[in-house]
């Protein structure tokens, strides 16, 4: 099976004979070509990696020949729409983007899931991660990273007490990288500490033999702590508690990566806290890879605020080089994990990387100064804080003593940590000594093992496992006969391969639509007034997804989704033909070959000028531009005027403007041009041309024109339009 630009992907297709498919790859991929100059466009960029085969650029790039720069680091964008059948859809879209760490969500709290579940179910806000659902995604994956040539990564969460077992099956599956961290398990999911401990030496070995890279929970801590800058000495003491325990159970230093998020965010002042915090982690832990995430803890439904913060991060990103570069922040303050979301977080980091290509050969972080005093500040208030674990007894002391979470900023002690107990949580208690005679047949396996002496390596024993001998993997399709992909497609089969569309925004045919709204009302009241808007525009399921006071009582925006009752037929809409519109390069050298004359004004009794002008003067891409020398005759000019000019300039077309439509004077205007022409004998040697705000190409045209100009026409259309027109004419005679 092989992607097709111009198809969707054949979700049918894609799960036939999922239970034979062998992921192409195991391991994760860093950006190729990073480290050397690159130039792309017109410019030489300084840290960028390798360009895709198929990209859809930023909108800006239009200025730049349509570039699409790769940053240096690795792209990441989670996508949580519970359905996989969607998810896939979604992250070819992010790939085009420039995404290649696509990270599954998983529905709310797996890790308290004690074992692997098989078979598809669709979570809330997220997935359950299955075999099959990680099958679908990377077998996916490894075609669109053939589409847009450059490899991509999928990741997902080991954690809770089946967290080997899921390392076991993301191994088997090629998955790329993943959360790992049994400090995640004791605060967060109540696990005991030392089965979570216990439990991470498997899972991180079985993850070292995949070659996958390892985040770890740090930045829980962040978004749980009451106050997320006072944590930053104790964060750093997760991320070395983790590093090193991975680090010593196999996993190289390249694949073990901290998660980091810049603390705070404004209006907090938060470079100050932030960029000192990202420089400590920095220099503690520099044989490792920093995945920079955004600040999500202080992130409200506002996706400007939300933009903001993120191009603040990174900045940081930028200044202390991140390797990954996370984007979810959109989605999590709105709680809409929608597909157009997850493109617009990935722009925004594309687009600011971009933006600060090189900053840091310009702007040097000054030691001497606070920058340093901070940096400084932080890494002793860590030590002590590792220091004072020693004193306690160890990490699992610490943790009991509520070490963990607590709202003050180390040495300062709150009383309000999570504490958590060696003889408590889930799983205790199930923690076994090996036997003497202990064996498992397996080839990858962490400690003690006391394999027979008949067997070279223990998985002898059973004539290889299920990383030498894919045969031997389960596949369990489905078990839940209700709720699995094939019964969701078929709920959709009539929008599936026919000419039948719905608005979506995250599973097909969702019906989702969502608009902004002002109203001149107080919040309390706007909010409700808005939802009765949506009602009216005949919208299902109408809930406000954002709303921003503007003044208490002068109005509120605020921002309503619902669902559409209808479908539209594709089928139906009358579409008018795309005009292909020339290079500047080509019209360019068609004028200077060939001069071009035209005379324009906008005719009748109508005092608009803006429109032809930005049409005419070079200043806006106007046709001027291109080489056309024009006589501009003014507002309110009569149509007689206009066709004399010409006749008198010998000029090669007109170009009328007519925005007033009263009573239909635009088509009446360009009828009575096109007829005086022809009385004139000069309509077969004159391009003839009208723009309004009104007028389409097709009113214009059964108004005499040869061609209409509406709304968001730009120089560039005109003058190519007047020198196609001209080689047709040149044909014609
Ligand atoms: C991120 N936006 O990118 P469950 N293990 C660790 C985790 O951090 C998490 C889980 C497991 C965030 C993702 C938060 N992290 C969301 C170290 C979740 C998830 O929900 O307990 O089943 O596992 O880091």
């Amino acid at each position: 099976m092989k992607l097709d630009i111009n198809k969707k992907i054949d979700i049918q297709e894609l799960i036939k004979d999922l239970d034979k498919y062998t992921p192409k790859r195991r391991g994760w991929h860093w950006r190729e070509g990073r480290n050397e100059n690159r130039t792309v466009g017109d410019f030489e960029f300084h840290e960028t990696s390798e360009g895709l085969k198929n990209f859809i650029p930023l909108p800006g790039s239009r200025g730049f020949h349509y570039i699409d720069p790769q940053p240096d680091c690795v792209v990441t964008t989670e996508i949580a729409s519970g359905r996989f059948e969607d998810d896939i859809r979604r992250m070819r879209m992010a790939a085009w983007h420039g995404a290649d760490h696509i990270m599954v969500i998983r529905t709310a709290g797996q890790s308290h899931i004690d074992s692997l579940i098989e078979g598809t179910t669709q979570g809330i806000g997220g997935i359950a991660v299955t075999r099959k659902q990680v099958r679908a995604s990377r077998k996916a994956l490894d075609m669109i990273e053939e589409e847009v040539g450059r490899e991509i990564n999928f990741h997902s969460y080991i954690s809770g007490v089946a967290g080997p077992d899921i390392a076991v099956m993301f191994a088997e599956e090629g998955v790329n990288g993943a959360h790992q961290d049994p400090q995640y398990n004791v605060l967060y999911r109540n696990v005991n500490m030392v089965r979570s401990f216990t439990d991470a030496c498997e899972a991180k070995k079985i993850m070292a033999w995949a070659d996958m890279l390892q985040i770890d929970g740090a930045h829980n801590a962040n978004a749980t702590a009451m106050k997320a800058w006072k944590v930053r000495p104790e964060l750093m003491v997760q991320h070395a508690i983790n590093s090193i325990f991975s680090k010593k159970v196999g996993i190289k230093p390249e694949n073990i990566a901290l998660s980091t998020v810049p603390p705070t965010a404004p209006p907090a002042p938060c470079m100050r806290l932030d960029l000192p915090y990202a420089v400590a982690l920095r220099d503690f832990f520099s044989e490792y890879k920093m995945r920079a995430q955004q600040n999500t803890k202080y992130m409200e439904s506002d996706m400007r605020e939300a933009t903001v913060t993120h191009t603040l991060n990174l900045m940081i990103s930028r200044l202390t080089s991140a390797d990954i570069q996370s984007t979810i922040t959109p989605d999590e303050g709105r709680n809409v994990p929608w597909h157009y979301n997850n493109i617009a977080a990935i722009s925004t980091a594309k687009q600011a990387l971009n933006g600060m290509d090189g900053l840091r050969e310009m702007v040097k972080l000054d030691r001497e100064g606070s920058l340093g005093t901070e940096v400084r500040e932080l890494k002793e208030r860590a030590v002590l804080f590792m220091e004072e674990m020693l004193e306690v007894g160890g990490y699992f002391k610490a943790v009991e003593s509520g070490f963990f979470i607590d709202s003050g900023y180390y040495p300062e002690r709150n009383g309000d940590g999570i504490p958590r107990q060696i003889e408590g949580g889930i799983g205790v208690g199930h923690i076994y000594e090996r036997d003497a005679d202990y064996f498992a047949p397996v080839s990858v396996h962490y400690g003690y093992n006391n394999v027979p002496k008949e067997f070279a390596k223990a998985s002898d024993a059973i004539g290889g496992d299920t990383f030498e001998d894919r045969s031997k993997i389960v596949f369990v399709d489905e078990l839940d006969e209700i709720d699995n992909v094939n019964t969701r497609l078929k709920e959709v089969e009539k929008y599936t391969n026919t000419s039948i569309v719905k608005p979506e925004v995250e599973w097909k045919a969702d019906g989702i639509v969502a608009t902004t709204i002002f109203l001149p009302l107080d919040e309390r009241t706007a909010e409700f007034a808005a939802i009765k808007c949506g009602e009216k525009l005949g919208l299902e399921d109408v809930t406000v997804v954002h709303k921003q006071c503007l003044h208490p009582s002068e109005g509120t925006v605020v921002e309503i989704k619902g669902r559409v009752k209808f479908d539209i037929d594709i089928n139906e809409l009358v579409i008018p033909e795309k005009v292909v519109v020339l290079s500047d390069d080509e019209i360019r050298a068609d004028i200077a070959e060939k001069p071009m004359f035209v005379v324009a004004a906008t005719v009748g009794q109508d005092e608009h000028s803006v429109g032809l002008k930005e049409t005419l003067d070079i200043k806006h891409g106007g046709i001027e531009k291109f080489g056309v020398k024009y006589l501009y005759l003014g507002t309110s000019c009569p149509v007689e005027k206009l066709v004399d000019a010409a006749i008198e300039t010998n000029a090669d077309a007109i170009l009328a403007s007519t925005i007033i439509t009263h009573d239909d004077v635009h088509v009446k205007n360009m009828r009575k041009l096109h007829e005086l022409c022809i009385e004139k004998g000069i309509r077969d040697r004159l391009v003839l041309a009208c723009g309004g705000t009104q007028v389409s190409n097709e009113i214009a045209k059964e108004a005499g024109m040869d061609a209409g100009f509406g709304r968001g026409s730009k120089g560039v259309d005109v003058a190519s339009f007047l020198v196609k027109r001209r080689r047709e004419m040149q044909n014609e005679n």
